[in-house]
C-alpha cells in the first residue's frame, strides 16, 4: 500500500542542469553511461531507514519537531507497517535502487530476546514483500546494538557475557534477515565497541572479545551461505571516548590480527575520516591499497566543529576526489552510495527529505562524471606512474622482490656513488588539474 503523505510529490524524474524545478534531478541520470556502466550502476545509491524515516528531529536539547505523518504515539507492529508504506513509497518516487537499514529502524522496541525475535520476523516478512513488489532492494543491513541502555558499556566488548549473548542474538537475526532480503552486504558499526575511561576497562579482554566476536560473525556467515560482504564501519570517536574501529588503517590490523583481512572489509563514512583525522580520499584510498574497500556512507561533517553532524554531501571537489579514487580501484562491488545522512532539524517537511536526496545524488552524479574524466585523461595517474618509475626495474625491483638485501641496497648506493637530486612533487599542478575538472 502506498502511504498517502507523499501525494503531493511527484515521481523525480531527470530533467537536465537547466531545469529549476525543485522536485527534479539536474545531473542524476539514472540511465547515462559513463565508463561503461550506467550512473545508477555506478553509484547503487541507497537511502538509510533511521535518519530519513526513524528520526524525529530530536536533539540533546530538545524534542522533535518533525511530527512525520507515518510516527503515531503507539509504537507497534501496526505503526512499523505504516512507517514500511511511507518508505517503500518515497523510494518508488526517488527512484534510488537500494535502501539500509538497522533491525531497530523497521521494528516496534522489544525488552527480551524472545520479543525482539518476534517482532523482527513480524517485521522482516513484510519488507520482503515490499521488495518482492518495488523496484528498490536491500543494500545492506546492521544490528543495532548501541541505542539501547544494555549496550552503554559495548556490545560485543561488554564486561557481562549476557549482552554479549544478546549482542549475539541481534547479529544472528540481522544477518539472516539480510541474507534473506537479497542484501549486498552485512555491516558492524561499534559505537560503543570501546570505552570511556581506562580505569573501569580491561581493554586487552575487550579486543579479545570483539575479535573473537567477528569470528563468529563470519562463520555464520559462510553457515548460512551468505555470498554478501561482511564490513567494519570505522569511527573515531563518538559515542565512546575511544573506539576500538578508529580509521581504515586500524580496522586493517586488527582484522589481521585475527586473520579476517580476507573476510571483512570497510564502510566508510567521510565525516568519521574527517574526525579521525584524516580526509575522505585517505580513508577510501588506504582502504584501496589494502584491499577491503567495501561501501561508502556518504554525507559531510561541519569543518569548524568536532562532532558528526552527518549531513548531506554537497562539496563537488571532496566527492570527485572520493569518487576518483573510488573509480580508480574498480569502483564499488557489492558496496553502493548509502546516504548516511540527516537533514537539519528545521527542515522539518516531507519536501526536505526529497530535496536532500535529490541534491546528494546530483552531486554523487556529477562528481563521478568528473572523475571518469580525470581517469580517463591519465593525467594523474601517468604523473605518479612516472613518479615512481624507479621501481619497475634494476635496484628498485630487486629490493620490492627480496632480491636486494640491506646490504645490496648500501653496496649500490656505494657503486654509484649518486647523490640524488630532489624532485618536484608538483602539488600545485596536480592541485589544479583537479579545479579543472569540478564541474
Ligand atoms: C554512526 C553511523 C551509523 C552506522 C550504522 O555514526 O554512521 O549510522 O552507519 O550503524
Ligand atoms: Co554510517
Amino acid at each position: 500500500m502506498n502511504h498517502s503523505c507523499f501525494d503531493h510529490i511527484p515521481k523525480i524524474q531527470y530533467e537536465g542542469p537547466e531545469s529549476d524545478n525543485p522536485l527534479a534531478f539536474k545531473y542524476y541520470d539514472a540511465s547515462r553511461v559513463i565508463m561503461g556502466k550506467t550512473i545508477e550502476e555506478h553509484l547503487r545509491v541507497a537511502v538509510c531507514y533511521w535518519h530519513t524515516f526513524c528520526w524525529d528531529g530530536s536533539d540533546v536539547f530538545g524534542a522533535g519537531p518533525f511530527n512525520r505523518p507515518w510516527h503515531g504515539p503507539v509504537n507497534d507492529n501496526d505503526a512499523a507497517l505504516e512507517k514500511l508504506d511511507a518508505a517503500f513509497t518515497f523510494f518508488e518516487k526517488l527512484g534510488n535502487p537500494y535502501f539500509c537499514f538497522h533491525d531497530v529502524d523497521v521494528m516496534p522496541s522489544a525488552e527480551t530476546p524472545g520479543e525482539h525475535v518476534e517482532k523482527f520476523h513480524f517485521i522482516v516478512d513484510a519488507v520482503e514483500k515490499k521488495i518482492a513488489e518495488s523496484a528498490t532492494g536491500l543494500l545492506w543491513g546492521t544490528a543495532n546494538m548501541f541505542s539501547h541502555p544494555r549496550y552503554m558499556a559495548g556490545a560485543s566488548t561488554n564486561p557481562d557475557p549476557e549482552v554479549v549473548a544478546f549482542a549475539a542474538l541481534q547479529v544472528r537475526e540481522c544477518l539472516e534477515a539480510t541474507h534473506r532480503l537479497g542484501g549486498a552486504g552485512y555491516v558492524l558499526w561499534g559505537g560503543r565497541e570501546g570505552y570511556d575511561t581506562i580505569l573501569n576497562t580491561d581493554l586487552k579482554r575487550e579486543i579479545a572479545q570483539l575479535g573473537r566476536f567477528l569470528t563468529m560473525v563470519v562463520e555464520h556467515k559462510h553457515r548460512i551461505g551468505f555470498k554478501g560482504d561482511i564490513w567494519i564501519e570505522p569511527k573515531p570517536h563518538e559515542p565512546a571516548r575511544h573506539q576500538y574501529d578508529r580509521d581504515v588503517a586500524t580496522v586493517y590490523g586488527f582484522l589481521k590480527n585475527c586473520g579476517l583481512e580476507k573476510e571483512v572489509g570497510v564502510n566508510i563514512e567521510p565525516n568519521h575520516a574527517t574526525l579521525a583525522g584524516h580526509n575522505f580520499e585517505h580513508e577510501v584510498e588506504m582502504a584501496m591499497a589494502l584491499d577491503i574497500f567495501g561501501s561508502i556512507d556518504f554525507n559531510r561533517g561541519d569543518p569548524q566543529n568536532g562532532w558528526d553532524t552527518d549531513q548531506f554531501p554537497n562539496d563537488l571537489r571532496e566527492n570527485t576526489m572520493a569518487l576518483y579514487y573510488i573509480l580508480k580501484g574498480g569502483g564499488f562491488k557489492n558496496g553502493g552510495a548509502n546516504f548516511d545522512a540527516k537533514v537539519r532539524r528545521q527542515s522539518r517537511e516531507v519536501e526536505d527529505l526529497f530535496y536532500a536526496h535529490i541534491g546528494g545524488m546530483d552531486l554523487l552524479a556529477r562528481a563521478l562524471e568528473n572523475a571518469a574524466r580525470l581517469l580517463e585523461s591519465e593525467k594523474l595517474i601517468s604523473f605518479v606512474n612516472h613518479r615512481y618509475a624507479g621501481w619497475d626495474s634494476g635496484i628498485g625491483a630487486d629490493m620490492l622482490s627480496g632480491r636486494a638485501s640491506l646490504e645490496d641496497m648500501a653496496a649500490n648506493a656505494l657503486d654509484t656513488n649518486i647523490s640524488p637530486a630532489p624532485r618536484s612533487g608538483r602539488q600545485e599542478y596536480l592541485e589544479n588539474i583537479i579545479t579543472q575538472a569540478v564541474r
